[in-house]
């Protein structure tokens, strides 16, 4: 009853600010965030041929519980979506395909390996999304892919991501719902090269070798994920901003802007509304890194707030992806995905309850009333609208979304080995 009582007292501040609250949360309920399947089991996938986690990434933490299996990795996600309103999407990575115990290669994956996710998203009302996994293998032990010297390493890397996208088409058609696969790899070099040009040039070409053959925009869109750095990559990264940015607008592709891709103090939020003069659409890897690229837990910050201000506020729900990429391991690990997506979503909601007013303020040149009214309604009562959304969509509101954790922690996590 006080969640409706103090819904009701917020509605009618909102409204003396011209703010219409149950038009937001229309809105808010019709954007999907894509939860990343790696967050649940440390980036490790299910191939179960020895590989360890490569490309410069790292998941630090030993929080007991990590998911081992495909349906363990199913029941931890199914935890998460009940605890988060709205309905969404995930993320999946090449390597968590289903290989029934067999060495299936990266260059021999295909739709049926990845059949009881489409199964299970089907069951579930998710969208999926996909990624083809060039990292965590021997092929990539080199620190090179889709950029490598070898022809042959190469090639392999080329019929992983061409595959992957027919993977990718294969999820849309089944779920009547876009997949969008993004390719990321982490070539690059420790020190100074002496070459910056010719890896450069191959990545092109495998790019353009990959997306040669046509796919349906409605079953997959291919999107291309820059960096800046990367651990063991620290000098040099063939797939820079400016190279997959240039391949993006040229190629007619997707650009994928993750958080912790830049440098410490450069947002991706001024960069959506940028990059979005030339692309059609956009997807996002909300992250948030703590001094480099640490891939943490998304929280309610600055850097988030404006993220969902920008696609809020230009209209781009439509066009820009939102996609999740963190992992961490020092925390229970459902609850990593809980917070982060309430997040999220929570940030969606207070870009979508901003007072008309600013915008106003600033067409009129009137810079005062901006920066007032801007910090004015950052103590506006948008958590007792959040906590009413909970609640009217059947998802614990507030911190009680902890006690269902708890008792998951204990009943099924706590039990894995
Ligand atoms: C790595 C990229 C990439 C990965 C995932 C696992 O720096 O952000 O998106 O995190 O594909
Ligand atoms: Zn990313």
């Amino acid at each position: 009853m006080s969640i409706e009582k103090s819904h009701f007292l917020a509605r009618e501040r909102y409204a003396q600010l011209g703010v219409n609250v149950d038009r937001a949360l229309k809105t808010l309920a019709q954007i999907p965030v894509s939860l990343h399947c790696w967050q649940g089991d440390d980036v490790g996938g299910f191939e179960n041929f020895g590989g360890t986690l490569g490309g410069g990434l790292v998941a630090t933490g030993n929080h007991p519980g990590k998911a081992r299996t495909p349906d363990e990795l199913r029941a931890d996600l199914e935890q998460a979506y009940a605890l988060i309103p709205g309905k969404h999407r995930l993320n999946l990575h090449a390597f968590y395909g289903e290989f029934g115990g067999q060495k299936v290669d990266r260059d021999e994956i295909e739709p049926k390996h990845f059949a009881n996710w489409i199964g299970w998203a089907k069951k579930n009302g998710l969208g999926l999304d996909y990624n083809p996994t060039c990292f965590s293998h021997p092929n990539a032990a080199d620190g090179f892919t889709l950029a490598h010297a070898n022809k042959d390493i190469r090639k392999f890397w080329i019929e992983h991501c061409r595959r992957s996208r027919e993977i990718g088409a294969a999820m849309g058609k089944a779920l009547g719902k876009t997949c969008v696969t993004n390719v990321w790899i982490p070539d690059g070099m420790k020190d100074t090269p002496a070459d910056r040009n010719a890896p450069r040039a191959r990545l092109a070409e495998s790019l353009d070798a990959i997306f040669q053959r046509p796919i349906s925009p409605k079953l997959n869109l291919d999107a291309v994920e820059p960096k800046l750095f990367g651990i063991g990559s620290e000098s040099y990264v063939a797939g820079s901003h400016e190279f997959y940015l240039g391949y993006a607008v040229s190629r007619k592709k997707l650009l994928t802007l993750d958080a912790g891709h830049y440098h410490p103090t450069e947002s991706i939020a001024d960069k959506i509304s940028s990059v979005m003069q030339y692309l059609p659409e956009i997807l996002l890897h909300v992250s948030r890194g703590v001094r480099w690229d640490s891939d943490h837990v998304v929280i309610l910050n600055d850097d988030l707030l404006a993220i969902a201000r920008e696609i809020v506020a230009n209209g781009y729900a439509d066009r820009v992806h939102i996609g999740l990429d963190y992992f961490d391991a020092s925390i229970n690990r459902v609850a990593a995905w809980t917070i982060g997506t309430r997040n999220m979503l929570r940030a969606l909601l207070i870009a979508l309850l901003e007072p008309p007013a600013i915008k106003a303020a600033e067409a009129q040149g009137d810079f005062t009333t901006r920066l007032a009214m801007q910090e004015e309604a950052k103590t506006l009562p948008f958590g007792a609208v959040w906590d009413y959304y909970c609640e009217s969509r059947g998802v614990p509101a507030g911190e009680n979304w902890l006690t269902e954790m708890k008792n998951y922690e204990t009943k099924v996590l706590s039990k894995r080995g």
